[in-house]
């Protein structure tokens, strides 16, 4: 199969590759695709070495699928060239996932609202996937009414230039800056830009994608992301109210038994999911799993997951695997 990675020398572009060749996704052709400064350079793919090539020619040579992770106004402009030349589009950036006609898919959770029509599909946001993963088994037993999540969430979630802050930060180097502040040694509570209502583009994508990704738009999402300086993935503490009572042994066995999500909670034992431990797995780890003595129906969770995988190119590559087991690439 001819698969197309628009944006391959980015951090997830990068990690689509890895993924790929992993998964042993049956790929007979790579064509890697980035911006015209670094057409010409070359990546490799399973040993070998592949030229990038402009999106022009990439749809020229007409592959089955081509995966983005270039940014919106990319995808944008150019999902849609792609789509018209009959190419199927699996998008990481947040351009096409509120669009009505277009599906937001988390594989394990609603990939079977696929069809043949749909020629771009979005890949969700990564705090938004490793959070639903967790939810939406707890959901159909229990019906959620409403959430409170915080995040913690990785500096690769910006970019290679935020990994290097970061690192120049704590050498004493200075250097170029993704952020307006210091993040070696702080914590900084904005992800993206500000919106009207005083969240953040991060936080309402959070509220947004969870009901369309679960499919129920009573369930109430309230989200503060905060950017912390870790690289191995993102953290969240989530507090989930129900509209049924539950039973905690229950919770853990269902989460324990989700494809996908790994249980680490023994607490006595010190052990609970860190992003260190994360770092380049596919799994969503949940842990620290209580009862809010608060309030009823109430129970707490830590969910941790690396976000570059199943929050981006591992999600992307399952629909991908998805679309190939039907045979629609
Ligand atoms: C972050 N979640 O950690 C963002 C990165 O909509 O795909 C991914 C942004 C997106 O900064």
């Amino acid at each position: 199969m001819k698969v197309a990675v628009v944006g391959a020398t980015g951090l997830v572009g990068s990690k689509m590759l890895q993924v790929l060749a992993e998964r042993n996704f049956p790929v007979t052709e790579l064509i890697p695709v980035a911006s015209e400064k670094s057409v010409g350079k070359e990546v490799t793919f399973k040993g070998k070495s592949y030229k990038i090539v402009s999106a022009t020619t990439a749809i020229a040579l007409q592959p089955n699928v081509a995966i983005f992770s270039a940014g919106g106004t990319t995808s944008l402009e150019w999902a849609p060239k792609f789509a018209e030349a009959g190419i199927t589009v699996i998008d990481n950036s947040s351009a096409w996932r509120m669009d009505p006609t277009k599906k937001l898919v988390v594989p394990e959770i609603n990939g079977d609202t696929i069809t043949t029509a749909d020629k771009i599909i979005a890949n969700p946001n990564c705090s938004t996937i490793q959070m639903v993963l967790v939810l939406n088994p707890l959901h159909k037993k229990y019906g959620i009414k409403r959430v409170v999540v915080s995040t913690y969430q990785s500096v690769t979630g910006t970019g290679v230039k935020a990994v290097t802050q970061l690192m120049n930060e704590r050498a004493g180097i200075t250097g170029e800056k993704a952020y307006a502040h210091q993040i070696d040694l702080n914590v900084i509570p904005q992800i993206d830009v500000f919106t009207d209502n005083g969240y953040t583009k991060e936080e309402m994508k959070m509220v947004k994608e969870t009901i369309k990704i679960i499919g129920d738009d009573n369930i109430k999402v309230t989200a503060t992301t905060v950017r912390i300086p870790v690289i191995g993935g993102h953290s969240e503490s989530v507090n989930v109210e129900f509209n049924r009572e539950y039973d905690l042994a229950d919770v853990r066995s269902i989460l324990e038994n989700t494809s996908g999500v790994v249980v680490v909670d023994d607490p006595a034992q010190g052990k609970y999911p860190m992003p260190i431990d994360a770092h380049d797995r596919d799994e969503v780890f949940v842990g620290r799993i209580r009862r809010d003595e608060t309030q009823d129906k109430t129970i707490n969770l830590w969910i941790v997951s690396d976000n570059l995988r199943k929050g981006a190119a591992t999600n992307a590559v399952q629909i991908a695997e998805y679309l190939a087991a039907k045979n629609w690439l």
